[in-house]
C-alpha cells in the first residue's frame, strides 16, 4: 500500500466546525479540504468541558464524506492541559515570549495526561496501515502514548508555530520530556528551514542527539526525520473565488478614487504585532502628511482566548491606539483605522483583500501566517497590491519579493507603507508575479502530499516499536 492510498487519521487540538459560517483558525482552514480528499479521520476535543467526561465515550460522527471523532475535557483538564500548559507556557514559549510564560508543575503533568486520554480514545479508531498525522503544540507526548499501547502505525507530527532557538526552548520547564516526545514520531514537520535547524541544534546540546544520513537524527535511543513543509493555501481556489467577488464592487464605502486602503487580519494574539503595526501607521500618518485624508487601515481581528489575562490586555491596548489614532488625525469626513473585533465572513474577507493596496501582515514571531499568502492570491495579477511583511513572520522564507520588515521597528515599517503606498504599478507587478509563482507552486495540497510522502520515506525502525511495545507489557 502506498502512502497515497492509506487512510490519513488527523489528530489536532480542536476539530473544525464543518457546519460554522466560516473559519478563522489557520489549522481548520488548510485542513478540511486535505481530509475530505483521503476519507479519514479526524480525531480531537469536542471543546465541550463536561464533569463526567472521563466516563464519556469518544462521539463519533460522519460529516461530509469524513468520520469526526471527538471526546469532552473535564474542567481541570481543560484548565491544565488548555489554558494552562499548551497555553500559558508553550504558545508564548515557542513565540520566543519567555516573559509571558506561566508553566506550573501541575498543568504540565495534565498536559501529558490528556495525551494519555486522547491515546487511550485513538486507539479503537486505527488501523495498522493508517497514517497518523499529528496536529501543534497541544499534543506532542501522543506519538510516545500511542507507542507504549502498541501502536504500530506510522506517525507524523507537524508543528504550525515557530519552533524557537534551542536555548529559548531549553527554557521550558519540563523541556527534556517535550523533546523526547519528539523524537517518538517517525517525521516532524517544521514550517521552514530555520525552525528545522533550530529543532536539530536542540536536540544535539540537549538530548544529546546526532545527525544521522538527510533529514534522519538519532537521540535518546530514538530516529525520526525532521524536515520542512511550508504549509500553503488553495492558492488556484482563493484567485477565482476574489476574481469573482470583485466583480460585484467595492465593498468599502467610497471615499474618493485616491483613497486607500491597508488591510490587516489577525486572530487578536499577542504575537500578531497588532500595537506595533497601529503606531507605525501613526508615524505614517505623522511622518508622510500627504497620506493624510488617503489612506484607511482596516483591521479585522476576531477575538481568541479572552479568558486568559493577557489577551484581554492586548485587546485594551489595541483598542486604545485606535481610539487615539482617529481622534488624533480622524476628521467628520475620513476615519484612519476602522478596526473589526469579530470575524466577517470568507467572501467579504476576499473581497477586502482584493481592494487593498497594501497587505499589512507584522507578527512578531509566527510559524508561517497564511493571511500573507491570501492577500497576494486575492490579488488583481495586472494591478496588484504590495504585501508588507515581518521578517518574522515564517512566510518570509518564501515571500522575499513583499517589503520585508521589522515589526518592531515602527520607522522602519512607517517607511515601508510609503514605500507599498508609492510603489509603481510595473514593480508592483514584478513583485507579485513572483510572489503568486511560489504561493501557485507550494500550495496546500503540495504541503499535504509533501508531508504524506514522507511517511513512506521515513523508516519505521522495528527495533523501536518492538522496545516500546515490550514497555507497555
Ligand atoms: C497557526 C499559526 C500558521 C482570520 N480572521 C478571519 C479569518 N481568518 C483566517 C485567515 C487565515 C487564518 O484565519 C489565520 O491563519 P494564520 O496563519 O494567519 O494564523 P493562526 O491562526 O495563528 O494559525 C500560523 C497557521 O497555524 C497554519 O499553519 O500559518 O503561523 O499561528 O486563513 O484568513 N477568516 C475569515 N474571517 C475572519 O474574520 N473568514
Amino acid at each position: 500500500m502506498t502512502a497515497k492510498t492509506r487512510r490519513l487519521v488527523v489528530v489536532s487540538n480542536r476539530v473544525a466546525d464543518f457546519g460554522a459560517k466560516f473559519q478563522t483558525g489557520g489549522l481548520a482552514v488548510a485542513l478540511g479540504d486535505a481530509l475530505k480528499a483521503s476519507q479519514g479521520v479526524w480525531f480531537g476535543w469536542s471543546g465541550d468541558v463536561t464533569d463526567d467526561a472521563l466516563r464519556t465515550p469518544p462521539k463519533v460522527e460522519s460529516i461530509s464524506g469524513l468520520t469526526v471523532a471527538t471526546i469532552d475535557l473535564t474542567p481541570q483538564e481543560a484548565e491544565g492541559y488548555y489554558y494552562g500548559y499548551a497555553n500559558r507556557c508553550l504558545w508564548p514559549s515557542l513565540h520566543y515570549r519567555l516573559d509571558l510564560a506561566q508553566c506550573n508543575e501541575e498543568h504540565n503533568e495534565t498536559y501529558f495526561n490528556v495525551s494519555a486520554r486522547f491515546a487511550d480514545a485513538l486507539m479503537p479508531l486505527v488501523g495498522s496501515d493508517d497514517l497518523i498525522w499529528v496536529h501543534d503544540y497541544h499534543l506532542i507526548p501522543l506519538a510516545e502514548e500511542l507507542r507504549g499501547r502498541g501502536c504500530t502505525s506510522r506517525i507524523g507530527f507537524f508543528l504550525h508555530t515557530p519552533f524557537p532557538s534551542p536555548e529559548i526552548f531549553a527554557a521550558i520547564p519540563g523541556q527534556k520530556r517535550l523533546g523526547n516526545a519528539l523524537m517518538v514520531y517517525d517525521v516532524v514537520g517544521f514550517q521552514t528551514c530555520s525552525d528545522r535547524d533550530n529543532f536539530r541544534r536542540y536536540v544535539a546540546a540537549s538530548l544529546d542527539g546526532e545527525p544521522l544520513h538527510g533529514d534522519r537524527m538519532a537521540a535518546q535511543g530514538e530516529t525520526t526525520t525532521a524536515s520542512v513543509f511550508p504549509i500553503g493555501i488553495d492558492a488556484t481556489a482563493f484567485r477565482k473565488l476574489a476574481e469573482a467577488e470583485s466583480s460585484k464592487g467595492p465593498i468599502l464605502p467610497d471615499l474618493g478614487e485616491d483613497v486607500k486602503t491597508i488591510i490587516g487580519v489577525d486572530r487578536l494574539d499577542y504575537t500578531k504585532g497588532l500595537p506595533e503595526r497601529l503606531r507605525a501607521f501613526e508615524q505614517l500618518l505623522e511622518e508622510f502628511p500627504e497620506h493624510r485624508g488617503k489612506v484607511r487601515l482596516v483591521q479585522i481581528a476576531p477575538p481568541t482566548r479572552e479568558i486568559l489575562p493577557v489577551y484581554q490586555e492586548i485587546r485594551e491596548d489595541v483598542e486604545r491606539l485606535v481610539g487615539r489614532i482617529n481622534g488624533r488625525f480622524g476628521d467628520l469626513r475620513w476615519t484612519p483605522v476602522t478596526y473589526i473585533h469579530h470575524g466577517v465572513p470568507q467572501d467579504i474577507l476576499t473581497r477586502l483583500y482584493r481592494e487593498a493596496a497594501v497587505g499589512l501582515v507584522t507578527p512578531l514571531r509566527d510559524g508561517m501566517n497564511l493571511v500573507a499568502k491570501e492577500y497576494i492570491a486575492a490579488q488583481a495579477p495586472q494591478d496588484p497590491g504590495v504585501l508588507v511583511l515581518s521578517r518574522f513572520a515564517g512566510a518570509a522564507e518564501q515571500l522575499r519579493e513583499a517589503l520585508l520588515i521589522n515589526p518592531h521597528d515602527i520607522n522602519e515599517m512607517a517607511r515601508a507603507l510609503d514605500r507599498a503606498l508609492t510603489m509603481p504599478r510595473q514593480e508592483r507587478w514584478a513583485r507579485h508575479n513572483r510572489l503568486w509563482q511560489r504561493i501557485e507552486t507550494y500550495d496546500l495540497a503540495n504541503w499535504r502530499d509533501s508531508f504524506i510522502q514522507s511517511f513512506a520515506e521515513s523508516d519505521t525502525d522495528p527495533v523501536k516499536l518492538f522496545s516500546k511495545k515490550l514497555g507497555a507489557a
